[in-house]
């Protein structure tokens, strides 16, 4: 008897579990745009159209190659706005004699799954995600008995475990793991970055920016200029793109920021991997053959693989471990709401501006932006991890709850009381200085900390360290913060937390 594979729109690959063992002359592939999916948080335009355009490409190839799809375009009016709806309304007709899936990656959406055994009354078989190279399980083995966990360590044993730039002799390549210290360099326009790599939208894309812009005219960001890839044959050569021509510079030019850049020497891979088009060990082993045949050195190749060797697998596996409890975390008991500019733009801060307005017109924003602009700011003003973590979820290409979180949560906010990471990223305007170019062009000088055009992120910081001394002394890697706090004068002590003060009372101003 035949089965009813369900595959979700971030599951775009023949090499997920669900097809494992499916016969393409007998069983049915189930996929469908639904308003639930669409709608359970204000996603950017751009990440809709990449969505549904690669969803129906999908759907398209493997019709092409046999199997047999029921397809369910979006439309307001749809009867079924669920998944469930959707699988539930198939089951006479086909009479199937189970539902096979591959786990969510979120667990909203897994808790629901979990349930349909029962609502459905029809066998629910639901497997692993093998696209992962640590299993929910292995990196709960690792995790536990630990009471803080480092990704440092988890990525040596994901490097072991995979061989990924390691010698003959089982020893990291260059001699050390982490080549980090290399990659702090300011940007100063030379070497030129690279244009991203472009698709122009084909009739299907085409199709799917005017549903956007018809169904979804409230959605943040806009589908103008739309050029992702939403083929696994066009995200192959995104790959390759940024291999020629970004990766040698990725390492140097990592942290770094600018005024008329976009998207630097970053890869602008993460909305691919996440959904399906890019499998992640294979864009690790393509860097990893670039360093081998001398194509780029050292520092940027092991710094990219460590991101989604590292980061990417160690984040994954502390959201699975610590959900649901950790999306109620709020350790710094924060009480802020978000403010209104972080949906606009529309702030004098140069680098908050440029890092907002970059993603709302593209759907992304590098890491430091995420980390050290708009990041930093929601955590030195104390905004509710709650309300941050929903901005993030909902601007961004790449972003699903699984992988946003614990960045958010837990790397950003330090709302889990530093599970994730050892210190909190709290950064006044100096290091915004030292990493771009926005504070030449900003309204706000950051040479100055209390006067009326003073940077917002200098006082905000001493603030921030003056109200979570009790949370930070004797954290070590702050003591010294602690430290150059108490060594000011108090006139300048209260002048600073003065300011502070104004500007938390007036945010929605700057
Ligand atoms: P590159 O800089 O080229 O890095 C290469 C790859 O490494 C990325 O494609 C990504 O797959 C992986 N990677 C890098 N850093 C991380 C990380 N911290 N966690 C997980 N994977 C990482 N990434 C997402 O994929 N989705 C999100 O929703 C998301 N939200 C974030 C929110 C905040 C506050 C922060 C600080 C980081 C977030 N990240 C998220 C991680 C990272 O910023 C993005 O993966 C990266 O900017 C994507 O751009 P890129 O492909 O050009 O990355
Ligand atoms: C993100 C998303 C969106 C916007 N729309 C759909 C959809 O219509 N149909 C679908 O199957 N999947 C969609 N997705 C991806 C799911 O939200 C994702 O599979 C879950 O969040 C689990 O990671």
């Amino acid at each position: 008897m035949a089965n009813l594979i369900l595959i979700l729109g971030d599951q775009l690959t023949t090499n997920i579990s669900a097809f494992e063992g499916a016969d393409p002359g007998c069983d049915k592939i189930v996929m469908a745009e639904v308003h639930n999916e669409a709608s359970y948080t204000n996603h950017h335009k751009k990440k809709l159209v990449l969505l549904f355009s690669a969803m129906r490409h999908f759907a398209q190839q493997l019709e092409k190659d046999g199997w047999q799809v029921h397809y369910q375009h979006y439309h307001p009016d749809n009867k079924h706005q669920s998944l469930e709806g959707v699988v539930s309304s198939l089951l006479e007709d086909l009479r199937p004699e189970k539902i096979i899936t591959t786990e969510c990656g979120e667990w909203r959406l897994h808790k629901e799954v979990c349930h349909w055994q029962k609502g459905l009354n029809l066998p629910v078989e639901i497997r692993p995600d093998t696209r992962f190279i640590a299993s929910k399980q292995e990196f709960a083995n690792w995790a536990k008995g630990r009471k803080q966990l480092r990704m440092e360590y988890f990525y040596r044993d994901m490097r072991r475990k995979t061989g990924l730039l390691m010698s003959p002799e089982n020893s990291p390549e260059g001699g050390h793991w982490n080549f980090d210290a290399d990659n702090r360099r300011k940007w100063s326009g030379k070497p030129p970055a690279p244009a991203p790599f472009r698709v122009e939208p084909d009739a299907i894309t085409l199709d799917v920016i005017d549903l956007i812009e018809q169904h979804f005219p409230g959605h943040f960001g806009t589908t103008e200029d739309f050029h992702f890839a939403v083929t696994p044959e066009d995200a192959g050569e995104a790959l390759n793109y940024f291999i020629e021509f970004a990766l040698p510079c990725f390492g140097d030019y990592q942290d770094a920021m600018s005024d008329h850049e976009d998207w630097l020497f970053h890869s602008i891979l993460s909305p691919y991997i996440n959904c399906g088009l890019l499998d992640p060990l294979t864009v690790c082993e393509a860097a990893a053959r670039a360093w081998y045949a001398g194509q780029a050195p050292l520092n940027a190749v092991e710094g990219f693989i460590r991101q989604i060797l590292g980061w990417r697998e160690f984040v994954r596996g502390i959201y699975w471990l610590h959900m649901p409890g950790y999306a109620q975390e709020n350790r710094l008991g924060n009480t802020r709401a978000l403010p209104w500019f972080y949906w606009t733009g529309d702030t004098k801060m140069r680098c908050m501006h440029k890092a907002i307005d970059a993603t709302r017109r593209n759907a992304y924003a590098h890491h430091i932006q995420r980390l050290m602009v708009t990041g930093n700011f929601a955590l030195l003003a104390g905004v509710k991890p709650e309300e941050i973590c929903d901005w993030y979820l909902a601007v961004y290409a790449d972003a699903y709850d699984w992988v946003e979180l614990p960045n958010v949560l837990g790397m950003v906010m330090h709302a889990d009381g530093g599970y994730l990471g050892s210190k909190p990223y709290a950064a006044s305007g100096k290091y915004i200085q030292r990493m771009s170019n926005h504070c030449a062009n900003c309204h706000y000088k950051v040479s100055k900390s209390t006067e009326p055009d003073a940077c917002p992120f200098n006082s905000l910081y001493w603030h921030f360290i003056d109200r979570h001394r009790a949370d930070f002394e004797r954290n070590p890697r702050m003591s010294m913060m602690y430290r150059n706090w108490d060594k000011q004068r108090p006139e300048k002590r209260e002048a600073l937390l003065n300011r502070a003060n104004y500007l938390l009372e007036h945010l929605e101003e700057l």
